[in-house]
């Protein structure tokens, strides 16, 4: 057998054929490099150009960052040098109000109620899902590595925080529910505060034995009462459930909403528009965000052992949920390459980075959504708003991971039931922190309190959560945006019905229009039957 096979080991014409096979392959290879153009290469960098030049910045603001940090820069100095990053900021937040009204606006007015309905449903079903999973995750990964352990004699910080009743807390949130003023709702927030009244109790003591003191006495006496006041902050809330109505009111009425439908559509496009000029700024704004807090920030080398281990924590529980999980129910629903999916809203998620804000993100985000991954316009107009303001897995991950860390440090054991309620308490404080004024610390305080951890320990993780907050941020607007992704592919059977019965936005149909006017000059004259049926 190995004679034969020495001798002839495959006939010979055989072996010609895999010689010519490999000289052809290896030429197509070769002429395919050499036909690799200029232009080519200019195409895939222009295609690329904002991910490129956003990554580049990225890199520049960490290398300008720590080249700067020996300097010691004074605090004004820090700021006048993180300012083209601050002006980026203003840019964004600038566009989202007009964003976030327009885009909810149209988007349920695309839709019939039923369809919106569904939607809906695919969509909060999504949200409180992976919400759910988040706190899990956190839950699990404190519980592992248990960066609480040995008390918390490291730390000297102690502030006080500001106490809030979650009572009240949660009366904000419906309040800013229903604004009573939309222009003010645009401006403020409602927010609970604590005020002092006199109250005088009349006592009549009645000393039958020494006959000392008989007759009534008044005492005054401070209350603490509720006060009803502002802040300065957009009430995401409040303008989501109106916009939400009013859109699903235009959409029913027919032929007479559709001027306020033409309205509102044009301007969501217009404001597209302003985002694809601001984008040309976000690198530029990114690159001194980041540069300027990492000349601000304390040094991270003096960071105790502890915080060192829970930052380590975080960010392990966010990397999960984040490229382990998200992706997989992306693949599960829709059997489609997350990662392709991700690798178009690499913008987003480098913003949100840069920003630590998903409602300033949210003009990338849709423009990644729309225009790289090509994602439904009716569903990301509907879907994005909405995730940005009640769906935040990072959030829920990293206050359930906190509570339970201040317990570690306070050397409290926890049972499941209370390990329970941090998970509740954690989920609806993600839910609602968009409608809790200054949420950030409110919620931490609601979370803690009901399980009856010490407050005032919130500020042991202060010093680190400018980072996590970047963190939490960029898995926040994945979130979102991965839910876009999963509720159009369950949505798909409903907007193409709807695309036969109508088109999908007035501007695009418009453009539509024109161009199959140059396509075809005399089209007045003898258009197709089946041509204007759109
Ligand atoms: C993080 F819909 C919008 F875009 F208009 C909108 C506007 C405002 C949406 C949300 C908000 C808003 O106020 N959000 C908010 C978010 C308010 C307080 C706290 C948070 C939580 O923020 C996250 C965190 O700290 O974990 C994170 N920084 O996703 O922006």
């Amino acid at each position: 057998m190995t004679q034969s096979n020495k001798e002839n080991p495959l006939p010979r014409n055989r072996v010609q054929q895999i010689r010519q096979g490999i000289q052809s392959r290896s030429m197509k290879a070769r002429k395919k490099v050499e036909n690799i153009s200029k232009e080519d290469v200019k195409g895939f960098f222009y295609k690329n150009a904002f991910v490129i030049l956003t990554v580049v910045a990225v890199i520049l603001g960490i290398a300008l960052g720590f080249a700067l940090r020996p300097y010691k820069m004074s605090y004004r100095d820090v700021q006048y040098f993180s300012f083209p990053g601050e002006l980026l900021m203003r840019m964004l937040q600038m566009l989202v109000l007009p964003l976030l009204v327009s885009s909810l606006i149209t988007g349920m007015a695309a839709l019939d109620s039923r369809a919106s309905g569904k939607m809906g449903i695919r969509a909060v079903v999504y949200y409180t899902t992976t919400t759910i999973i988040a706190v899990f995750i956190g839950i699990v990964m404190v519980l592992i590595i248990h960066p609480g352990k040995g008390g918390k004699d490291e730390f000297t910080k102690q502030e006080k925080i500001e106490q809030v009743s979650p009572a009240d807390a949660f009366l904000d949130l419906i309040r800013n529910m229903f604004p009573p003023n939309i222009v003010q709702a645009c401006t403020h927030q409602f927010k609970t505060t604590y005020g002092k009244r006199v109250v005088h109790v009349k006592i009549t003591v009645n000393d039958s034995i020494f006959n000392l003191t008989n007759g009534s006495h008044e005492i005054t006496r401070e209350e603490v009462i509720p006060v009803l006041g502002t802040v300065n902050s957009i009430n995401a809330l409040g303008l989501v459930v109106f916009s939400m109505c009013f859109g699903l009111i235009i959409g029913s009425m027919k032929e007479q909403g559709q001027p306020l439908k033409d309205f509102f559509d044009c301007l969501n496009e217009a404001i597209m528009r302003l985002v694809a000029i601001i984008m040309w700024y976000a690198p530029v704004g990114i690159m001194f965000l980041i540069a300027g807090k990492i000349v601000e920030m304390d040094d991270i080398t003096q960071m105790g052992s502890q915080l060192a281990m829970y930052t380590v924590t975080v960010i392990t529980g966010l990397l999960i949920h984040a490229i382990v999980v998200l992706p997989t129910l992306y693949f599960i629903v829709t059997r489609k390459n997350p990662f392709v999916f991700i690798g178009g809203l690499l913008q987003a998620l480098i913003t949100a980075l840069g920003t630590s804000s998903s409602s300033a993100t949210l003009p990338i985000t849709f423009k990644c959504l729309e225009e790289n991954n090509k994602v439904d316009k009716r569903v990301t107009r509907f879907v994005l708003p909405v995730g940005a303001t009640i769906n935040m897995d990072g959030t829920a991950l990293y206050e359930a991971l906190a509570a339970i860390f201040i317990a570690q440090v306070n050397n409290m054991d926890l049972n499941f039931g209370q390990i329970l309620t941090i998970s509740i308490t954690a989920t609806a404080a993600s839910i609602g922190a968009a409608g809790i004024p200054q949420a950030g610390l409110v919620t931490m305080v609601i979370v803690l309190t009901s399980v009856g951890l010490p407050t005032d320990d919130i500020t042991l993780i202060i010093a680190v959560d400018w980072f996590l907050d970047r963190l939490r941020t960029t898995t926040n607007v994945l979130g979102d945006s991965i839910g876009a992704g999963i509720v159009e592919h369950l949505s798909r059977h409903e907007l193409e019905v709807k695309d036969a019965e109508v088109g999908n936005s007035v501007v695009e149909e418009r453009q539509r229009m024109e161009e199959t006017n140059k396509l075809i000059p005399d089209y007045d004259n003898k258009a197709p039957d089946s041509e204007t049926n759109m």
